[in-house]
């Protein structure tokens, strides 16, 4: 047993009484109220969910194990000669709770290499597609396949007693997440590079390997270890979270579960943000002919977007009521890299002139940006301008805090999740009863 896999399990026999002694004691105890309002509203504010890999403040932003986005960069270990962590360090904060060492972090990156290895029918799966397939659905696909493969079910089929479910879902988790990096970078050299695959260099950590299988030279490295950190959970009401969760509470592995969780991220209004920031932005240049809109030139193509009905891409947020950490994180990077680069310029200045806007329309509960308005801009300076291939990145991110969401489902016990529905003529039963005046009116 490695010895992630050994401190995981220590980890696991000491929570269980918590979640035990939770239910049976307190099983009645209350956690808030459901309104008509929430139940129409995409279920906005129910507390129903438990997880304890990540919490979001709508104030502060997102703790990763209790720790900001700012402490967690700087008190992870860093990969020799760069400026970012290893996200094989991260993934051991998320998984067991605890900031790894340096050699830690290795340990990590050792049982990844081990893991690594994508079988040929994936790769045969992906040139089968038609290559003009969004990278999303390729993407999504190439989990599917992998499905075959399940550790969990062969074990499952066998006969597996409750307490070990998690063991074989850890297996599943981790083979996943070791291979993802290679498919995301093939899928990327593929499409967008002449079909050029470059092959793995498992002396380089999960980062370094993915700059190295993009073809993309240094800082790309940090670039790619930021990014998969920042994006790697969210709490777990999220689409992309919560439909892994729902899947995997079925007890389908995790090849299934995230296979669902890269299709909720595939929408415009959750990960495919970043793609349409690009894709804003773009038209916004090409109408400026390449120039920076004044203030009062980008206020109106702001306005313009609003008054033909759509959203204005990386901005606003369901939970969050202030500028994410996420996007603030990135524009740093910015600010330190690539201070004067022209979409950097656009971003910026979106910035500026879209939150007032967004207060004065009066809709948006968050005037704010989110992590997706400031990621593009970042690939976009590194080489990676086809923007179809951004969500791609957010998907292997978000699946290291997926991954380790289910583990502890799974070591939990948590059962199936099944909320209860109601009807229309339900919902205006109890509202005349509630407001018997305003239901006259
Ligand atoms: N531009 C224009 N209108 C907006 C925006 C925006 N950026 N954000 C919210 N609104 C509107 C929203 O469409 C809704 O309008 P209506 O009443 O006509 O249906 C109204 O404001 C109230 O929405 P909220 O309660 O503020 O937002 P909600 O929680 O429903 O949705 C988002 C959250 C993130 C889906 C929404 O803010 C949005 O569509 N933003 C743009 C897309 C985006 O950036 N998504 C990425 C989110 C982060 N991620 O990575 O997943
Ligand atoms: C996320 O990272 O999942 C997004 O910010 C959306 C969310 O948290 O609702």
């Amino acid at each position: 047993m490695s010895k992630l896999k050994e401190k995981l399990q220590e980890k696991i026999e000491a929570w269980r009484p918590r979640t035990t002694a939770l239910l049976k004691k307190a099983g009645d105890v209350k956690l808030g109220d459901v309104t008509i309002g929430m139940a129409l509203g995409g279920a906005r504010g129910v507390k129903c969910l438990v997880t304890d890999i990540s919490y979001l403040d709508p104030q502060e932003g997102i703790r990763f194990r209790g720790f900001t986005i700012p402490e967690t960069l700087e008190k992870l270990p860093k990969v020799p000669g760069g400026e970012m962590p290893y996200v094989e360090g991260f993934l051991y904060l998320l998984l067991t709770g605890d900031l790894p060492t340096k050699a830690d972090a290795e340990e990590v990156a050792k049982e990844f290499k081990a893991r690594a290895r994508v079988p040929q029918y994936v790769f045969d799966v992906l040139r089968a597609m038609p290559r003009d397939t969004h990278p999303m659905t390729m993407l999504s696909a190439a989990i599917l396949c992998m499905q075959r493969d399940s550790v969990y079910v062969r074990r499952y089929n066998e006969g597996l007693g409750k307490n070990d479910h998690w063991d074989p879902t850890y297996e599943d988790a981790m083979n996943l997440l070791a291979r993802l990096p290679e498919i995301g970078a093939y899928i990327f050299r593929m499409k967008y590079r002449a079909d050029t695959p470059i092959a793995p260099d498992f002396n380089l950590d999960l980062g370094g390997n993915f700059a190295h299988m993009m073809g993309v030279a240094k800082p790309y490295d940090d670039v790619a270890r930021l990014y998969f950190i920042l994006h790697s959970d969210h709490e777990s009401g999220n689409v992309s979270a919560h439909a892994g969760h729902l899947v995997a509470s079925a007890l389908s592995d995790v090849y299934y579960a995230a296979s669902a969780m890269i299709n909720g991220l595939a929408g415009p209004l959750h990960g495919l943000a970043n793609q349409e920031v690009l894709r804003w932005i773009q038209d916004v240049m090409e109408k400026m002919g390449g120039k920076v809109p004044t203030e009062e030139e980008m206020k109106k193509f702001v306005w313009d977007t609003l008054e033909s009905g759509q959203v204005i891409p990386g901005f606003g947020h369901a939970v969050l009521r202030k500028t994410d950490p996420r996007y603030m994180e990135q524009r740093n990077f910015c600010l330190k890299h690539l201070p004067d680069d022209l979409i950097f310029k656009y971003v910026d200045l979106l910035f500026r002139v879209t939150p007032p806007i967004l207060e004065k329309q009066g809709k948006a509960k968050n005037p704010w940006p989110n992590v997706d308005a400031q990621s593009g801009v970042i690939q976009w300076y590194y080489g990676i301008r086809e923007y179809d291939f951004y969500t791609v990145l957010f998907g292997i991110g978000r699946a290291l805090g997926v991954m380790c969401n289910i583990i502890w489902d799974r070591a939990l016990g948590y059962p199936i999740e099944r909320p209860k529905s109601v009807t229309t003529a339900m919902l205006e039963e109890l509202a005349a009863k509630a407001q018997p005046t305003a239901a006259k009116t």
